[in-house]
């Protein structure tokens, strides 16, 4: 009881609940996605960005419910159509910060075709996936990041599929800050919200997240409680092809940051064609950032 009430103090006094909204979660008791509202909440009070300024933007699944559970603006768009919409809010407003969130049905599967563009392009915006291995929301079926051999409710003999590799995908794509968390070491995912957050330019954070409900064998607390390890001390940042020997190195790869590199984003390149058709650049508030 008093373990509660102290954390629930810990809680008032952090400045995060300004950032919740009333409505409560509503995933099953011991999902994954619970850590990744709170994180969220935590990374946005400590980057001092007002939640006016904050867009929020899903696509369908468990996991697209998010924006809801937030008191930021927010859209809860078509399956798979995350990204593009939050590239249209951030173009059209770059004062915003813009975070797209989903599951890995929503971004590998429906939604896989607009990866390499946000990417190459550098929006600046923050990707958040989040990868349980399954689709939650229809109840059970194999997702492109499902383990070879799992068997689920519609794949009773078995997945024959290999999984792809979201992070060797999002590197190779040309992503300028990539990097990988856990739902169930929440202090390292608050670490890595705002790392990902504070980047200028497109960053993707994927969060190993279990599905308590469809998925009792592969992807557990207990499960990737024993194999989840850090990124090694002294891993070069700037490496492309040192994140990428990261990305294939154990199931699953290490959590921590891959990769970080600064370089021009979309609304840079787009503000270097309105002075070449000698426009006139809009004003700007500037997103509030911290360093990197
Ligand atoms: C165009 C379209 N196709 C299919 C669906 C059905 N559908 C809804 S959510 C979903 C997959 C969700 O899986 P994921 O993105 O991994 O999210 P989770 O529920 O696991 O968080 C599917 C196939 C849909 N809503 N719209
Ligand atoms: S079905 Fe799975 S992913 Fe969806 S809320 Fe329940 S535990 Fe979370």
């Amino acid at each position: 009881m008093v373990y509660l009430e102290e954390k629930l103090k810990e809680v008032q006094d952090s400045g995060r609940l300004e950032y919740r909204s009333k409505a409560l979660p509503t995933w099953c008791p011991g999902c994954g996605y619970f850590a990744m509202v709170d994180g969220v909440a935590h990374a946005l009070n400590a980057l001092g960005i007002p939640k006016e300024n904050t867009v929020v933007v899903s696509g369908i699944g468990c996991s697209s419910r998010f924006p809801f559970f937030l008191d930021t603006f927010g859209m809860h768009t078509l399956h798979g159509r995350a990204l593009p919409t939050a590239t249209g809010v951030k173009v059209a407003n770059e004062d915003l910060t813009v975070l797209a969130v989903g599951g890995d049905g929503d971004g590998f599967a429906i939604g896989c075709g607009h990866l390499p563009h946000v990417a190459k392009r550098n929006v600046d915006i923050t990707y958040l996936l989040f990868d349980n291995g399954i689709y939650g929301l229809t109840k059970g079926q194999t997702s492109p990041t499902s383990a070879k051999g799992f068997k689920t409710p519609t794949s009773p003999y078995e997945n024959p599929d290999q999984p792809l590799n979201p992070l060797l995908m999002m590197l190779s794509y040309g992503a300028s800050w990539v990097g990988q968390s856990y739902a169930g070491q929440p202090d390292h995912l608050k670490e890595m919200i705002v790392k990902a957050m504070a980047h200028r330019g497109f960053s993707y954070l994927h969060i190993l997240s279990p599905c308590v409900t469809f998925d009792k064998t592969h992807r557990t607390y207990g499960n990737l409680g024993m194999t989840v390890r850090p990124v090694p001390a002294g891993h070069d940042t700037t490496s492309q092809d040192a994140a990428m020997r990261l990305a294939t190195g154990g199931d699953p790869p290490p959590i921590g940051v891959y990769y970080a590199v600064p370089r021009p984003t979309l609304g840079d390149s787009l503000d270097g064609l309105v002075v070449k058709a000698g426009g006139e650049l809009p004003r700007r508030r500037g997103t509030a950032r911290a360093a990197e």
